[in-house]
């Protein structure tokens, strides 16, 4: 035992080959880098050059006794006020943190998000440009940070839970190279202590502490949330008092827990890689709960601490201030004199101040190159102009903004294209060419990676046509889907689904019966009733290598999740400029059955909310396998929504079930009309089936053609191309008025062009503006009807040709 510092070089060797002074000098190092950092981006906010700070200081120590617990193929799910711990782990150089700051949206100066993200988030680049894996192995990695309190925590589900199945799982070995050493690697966590009163945050820890997977969460507690303290944020003001109910007990399993000062830098060493060391041999999950924080600097940029927090607290921090103290440790047990110390924080000072420098210097640099290339350009026309006086105030303008930025520069041609409308051709081309190719260029930087563009692409996937014999038999929905997962099982190793009810009961319709028992608990998993856990779980999986199916039990449920949906998986390879993917299939099943909250179609607020992520509305089991099997093979993630009512339904099974795949974005033409276009999706497409019979008696050709997927939506133009013939359209669904159908009619009419191949006015029918009432009659006038699709698609023909088709109700007959 070092008596000096109180933990033993053995711990502290495991990661610095130095001495242990040299491993406590180099960490006091790390923690005035990051204070300086603090203080200087703070500065460059309020002097104009950055738009907005977040920072980390206040929790320096803790966080540079933390990375001393991280190993290679650990991850990181954390949040904003995490730059100690990217330095310290050296995932986070000082110009990358200021390019951040300053919003550089270039990937070779800020690698986490490409300048799409604000300051203070973090992510590791877990691709290679090709869109395929990196060695995690080979590296600490860290998830994509969000700002949204709380929302790294559904994944940090799946990335404990994935060490866990790595260990335990057999056939995993080709991924176990790139992604896994038998388990060994911790999914860390952070978090503030106010957000530990968000939902997401309880149901996270509860599903970890069920699931035993190796998670370390670190609390960092400073007591407030914004400027609500912890007695209005937490039961008894104490997020510790409150975990203690977790804490794992002899022989039942649960959480360990524990509790550290955050001003304390030996017995955060200590508590950290003594936590680390059984999460990482035992697989029980961890938290450290690090009280005694402050944020010296308040919240973040936009507001002031003084206006909220006592002047009692206030004199605290100032005592309590993490540097000061591990400063005062430090020359108490003579590891540094004072001068030394000195020293140490102005070398550190300069070097934030260089790296600052830099980091500006090449982020403005091709900004003032791009303003004086403009400025020749505008000067130019101005000398050509009849009127140059607007096109100089424009250049005068734009050479006088002190850090100009590209707004500014799009803004200026934009005037200038106007002033120059009356002027010389040539002039107008020149700027016209440096506009667009400005807009190109933005358009790289901001718009690119929604979807995946690598090879394994769903839109890439050259789809396999289904194989029909004389003995293919006639099978239930169910007992389709069933044999698509099973194949699906059967194929993939690295297939895992996980749900309510989905193993032993084999799901509430039965698409997954057997495949517990035959694929085993830990790749066919029941969960507890935790939506957003589920999916949460399910990226943390595909992070780290797997392909997740997460179910969940009705689509009305799905808006538990929506918001990790939403905000983690659909973002995820956009937000980090493609350096991040987490191939998700989200299984999911609705539509028509009984009452509010089993038969909802909330679709166009998911297909609002989940660009992203593709959606597949599959009329049958047929089709919904189809969708699988072309998902399964891709990296991009996907919703598939199936279709309650289909599961009962007997269909062919086509012989190569496991095989055979649908396209994305093709829609289908399932009755083939010269009169309307009808335009659905799932199980619309039935009771549109039907009407179409009926209007065909009356002399009406319906052309009624399922979407099949709404995100991709129609690619090739197959519905404008129906238009075309038609000249009249009808959009339906179960959703509300102005819901997907508004969507679908935007796609056709607005963008497809579909407005000059209109003859009528273009139609919506779609259910009420209520949620669906309960039973047969409830559902009958809640959601559109044989009848009413019946009337709608009438009323369009009746209105272009009256004397062909009367009034249904007889309106137009003499009285
Ligand atoms: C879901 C959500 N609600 C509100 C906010 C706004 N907000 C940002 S930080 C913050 C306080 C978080 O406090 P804490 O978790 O203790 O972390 P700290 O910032 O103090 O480190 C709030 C309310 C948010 N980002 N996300």
């Amino acid at each position: 035992m070092n008596t000096l510092t109180g933990f033993t070089n053995r711990t502290v060797q495991n990661h610095h080959p130095e001495s242990d002074r040299e491993t406590i000098l180099n960490d006091y190092r790390i923690v005035h880098r990051s204070r300086w950092t603090s203080i200087i981006a703070r500065q460059e906010v309020f002097s104009g050059k950055a738009k907005f700070g977040i920072f980390g200081d206040g929790k320096e120590v803790a966080q540079v006794a933390l990375a001393h617990a991280f190993r290679k193929g650990d991850f990181r799910s954390g949040y904003y006020r995490d730059q100690t711990l990217m330095f310290s782990l050296g995932l986070l150089t000082l110009e990358e943190y200021f390019a951040q700051l300053y919003g550089h949206a270039d990937l070779s100066y800020e690698p986490n998000f490409g300048g799409r993200a604000m300051t203070g988030h973090f992510a590791t680049r877990l691709l290679n440009p090709d869109g395929s894996w990196k060695n995690q192995r080979a590296s600490i990695n860290s998830a994509a940070d969000l700002s949204p309190t709380a929302g790294q925590m559904p994944r940090l589900v799946g990335l404990a839970l994935a060490s866990k199945l790595y260990r335990s799982l057999p056939g995993l070995e080709d991924l176990s190279a790139l992604f896994s050493d038998n388990g060994n690697e911790i999914a860390f966590g952070t978090i503030g202590n106010a957000a530990c009163a968000e939902g997401i945050f309880w149901e996270a820890i509860n599903a970890v502490g069920v699931l035993q997977a190796p998670m370390l969460l670190s609390i960092w507690d400073d007591g407030y949330g914004i400027s609500v303290p912890n007695e209005l944020q937490i039961v008894k003001g104490d997020i510790f008092a409150i975990l203690k109910g977790f804490q794992r007990k002899q022989n039942k399993p649960g959480i360990d827990i524990s509790t550290v000062r955050g001003w304390d830098y030996p017995q955060l060493c200590r508590t950290f890689l003594a936590a680390a060391e059984t999460v990482r041999r035992t697989h029980t999950p961890a938290i450290v709960h690090v009280s005694e924080l402050t944020q010296p600097q308040g919240h973040s940029t936009s507001g002031s601490q003084e206006r909220y927090k006592p002047a009692e607290r206030l004199k605290w921090e100032r005592e309590y201030d993490c540097v000061g103290k591990m400063r005062e440790w430090m020359v108490k047990n003579a590891i540094a004199t004072p001068e030394e110390l000195n020293e140490i924080e102005a070398e550190e000072k300069r070097l934030v101040l260089d790296m600052r420098d830099r980091a500006w210097a090449v982020f403005q640099t091709p900004l003032q190159n791009d303003r004086d290339v403009l400025l020749d350009i505008i000067d130019e026309s101005a000398d050509a102009a009849p009127e140059p006086s607007r096109l100089e105030e424009i250049s005068d303008a734009l050479g006088n903004i002190k850090y100009p930025i590209r707004r500014d520069l799009l803004a200026a041609a934009g005037e200038a294209l106007i002033a120059l409308n009356r002027g010389p051709e040539e002039s107008k081309r020149k700027l016209a060419a440096w506009k667009k190719e400005q807009e190109r260029v933005a358009s790289e930087r901001y718009d690119t990676h929604l979807y995946s563009v690598s090879c394994e692409s769903a839109l890439r996937k050259r789809p396999v046509s289904p194989v029909y014999s004389p003995d293919s038999p006639a099978k239930a929905g169910f007992e389709i889907l069933n044999a698509c997962f099973d194949a699906a099982f059967a194929r993939y190793p690295h297939l895992v689904a996980m749900g309510e009810d989905i193993g032993r009961l084999g799901d509430v319709n039965q698409g997954f019966a057997g495949l517990q028992s035959r694929y085993g608990a830990l790749r066919v998993m029941d969960t507890g009733i935790r939506e957003a856990t589920i999916v949460g779980q399910a990226i943390g999986l595909a992070l780290r290598g797997f392909k997740p199916i997460a179910d969940i039990q009705y689509l009305d449920y799905l808006l538990y999740a929506i918001e990790t949906i939403s905000d983690d998986l659909a973002s995820l390879r956009w937000r980090t400029c493609g350096g991040q993917k987490s191939p998700v299939i989200i299984r999911t099943r609705g539509h028509r059955l009984e009452g509010i909250w089993h038969s909802g179609s909330p679709m166009a607020g998911i297909i609002n909310l989940v660009k992203g992520v593709y959606v597949c509305v599959p009329r049958d089991a047929v089709q919904a396998a189809g969708f699988y099997n072309t998902i399964f093979d891709s990296d991009d993630s996907a919703l598939i929504i199936e279709v309650l009512n289909a599961y009962r339904k007997r269909s062919i099974m086509p012989d190569n079930i496991g095989e055979f795949s649908i396209p994305l974005g093709v829609p289908e033409i399932i009755r083939t009309g010269r009169d309307v276009t009808v335009v659905t999706y799932g199980a619309c497409c039935a009771p549109a089936q039907e009407a179409a019979g009926q209007l065909s008696g009356v002399g009406i050709e319906v052309e009624l053609i399922d979407v099949r997927t709404l995100i991709p939506f129609d690619l090739n133009g197959v519905i404008v191309d129906s238009l075309k013939k038609t000249g009249r359209i009808l959009f339906l669904d179960e959703d509300c008025p102005g819901g997907a159908t508004a969507y679908m009619m935007q796609r056709v009419i607005e963008e497809g062009g579909g407005f000059h191949w209109l003859d009528s006015a273009p139609r919506t029918l779609t259910a009420k503006e209520h949620r669906p009432a309960y039973g047969s009659d409830g559902d009958y006038f809640s959601k559109p009807s044989r009848e009413q699709i019946f009337e709608a698609v009438y009323e369009i023909m009746r209105e272009a040709c009256p004397a062909r088709f009367p009034d249904l109700e007889g309106r137009d007959l003499p009285t």
